[in-house]
């Protein structure tokens, strides 16, 4: 006999050892350290105009006081239940109404808001207010107070719908989740509004700074009148990439790196007629539609899916997983991925193809 004739003696083996809580690695070693990643993440893509109905329908279903958070959690498909849209990170609309306060609260996980549509809502951080306008990028530090609430006048204001960003799956994964509830609905301000900004968002810092937020940006909100204006500028004077259009990374003006220890964020132009020459690396990341039209090709299990996208449409890019873009009448698009992690771990790899 073979040895590799001999299934019936190996099963009766493993289940042997079983019992002693071992297992042979020789039947998992290829699934665990594998040629390329296998992420069981798939693409996947929400069009505003499917999902807006049940944002609007949440909002009479539940007040925002009684969920704490009125959030439809964007599902990855290969991983329903799990409340993750890749392995580890988290991503859902949040939604309130003119009137309501979404109540105090902090946890160890960090968060970023992307405001999708509408007018009128404020996050306070801190101490400090913010308001949210549309194309905003606000970053709630972990362990910081926050509460949202939205000061527009009921049954005249629209609702306000941001994307939540936040790396809930890799704490869990470390064991490292803690949350604590405020005492009071509403924090006090007890800092003049924009205050942050003005402090640390002129390419200049306070002589004697101290991070207020440990590893975290001392920026907490990053208008999007900003953004918009430098990615426009080099799109009329600067090179634009072949394979991103015109990509910028936020920044941690402290330290240059990302405005969070665990998710780096971006924004970028793809120029009318823009067609991106194909490309892969190994942060998954989402992506919210800001402005114009434009269509996305991913390759999975062997087949190209092409995703034609329009403002506040969201979707998925698994790691690992060739993309290209394109737009034919330009766009706008806001993206965060786990890359920060990788780079920490020295693991971060990307792909450009021509
Ligand atoms: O706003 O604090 O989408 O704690 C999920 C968990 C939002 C928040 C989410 C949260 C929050």
């Amino acid at each position: 006999m073979t040895p590799s004739d001999n299934h019936a003696e190996r099963k009766a083996f493993y289940d042997t050892i079983s019992q002693r809580n071992l297992s042979p690695l020789w039947e998992v070693l290829h699934a665990l350290v594998p040629s390329a990643p296998n992420t069981p993440c798939v693409p996947a893509c929400w069009k505003y105009s499917d999902i807006q109905p049940f944002l609007r329908a949440a909002g009479q279903l539940i007040t925002a006081e009684e969920a704490v958070r009125r959030v439809l959690i964007l599902e990855n498909p290969a991983l329903k239940g799990q409340s993750c849209i890749t392995q580890s990170l988290y991503a859902g609309l949040q939604v309130i109404l003119p009137g309501e306060v979404a109540p105090g609260h902090r946890h160890t996980q960090s968060a970023l808001r992307f405001v999708v549509e509408g007018q009128g809502a404020y996050t306070a951080v801190d101490g400090e207010r913010c308001r949210m306008a549309p194309g905003d990028f606000i970053i709630t530090p972990s362990w910081t107070w926050h509460d949202h609430g939205h000061s527009g006048k009921v049954e005249v204001d629209e609702p306000v719908v941001w994307l939540d960003g936040l790396d809930i799956p890799m704490l869990k994964f470390f064991d490292a989740g803690f949350a604590e509830n405020g005492s009071a609905a509403s924090q006090r301000a007890t800092k003049p509004e924009g205050v942050s900004l003005h402090k640390y968002g002129a390419n200049m810092m306070p002589v004697r700074h101290q991070s207020p937020f440990g590893q975290t940006s001392p920026i907490f909100s990053y208008p999007y009148d900003r953004t918009r204006e430098a990615l426009h500028n080099l799109e009329q004077h600067a090179e634009v990439d072949a394979w991103d259009g015109v990509k910028l990374r936020y920044v941690n003006p402290a330290t240059g790196g990302s405005p969070m220890p665990t998710m780096a964020t971006f924004m970028q132009r793809l120029p009318a007629g823009f067609e991106g020459k194909p490309y892969r690396q190994t942060d998954g990341e989402v992506f919210s539609v800001v402005e114009g039209q434009g269509s996305i090709s991913i390759e999975h299990s062997g087949k190209t899916l092409v995703y034609q996208f329009s403002p506040r449409d969201h979707f998925v890019v698994p790691s690992w997983h060739t993309v290209r873009l394109n737009s034919q009448l330009g766009c706008v698009l806001f993206s965060f991925s786990d890359r920060p992690v990788h780079q920490a771990l020295g693991i971060h790899k990307e792909e450009r193809m021509s």
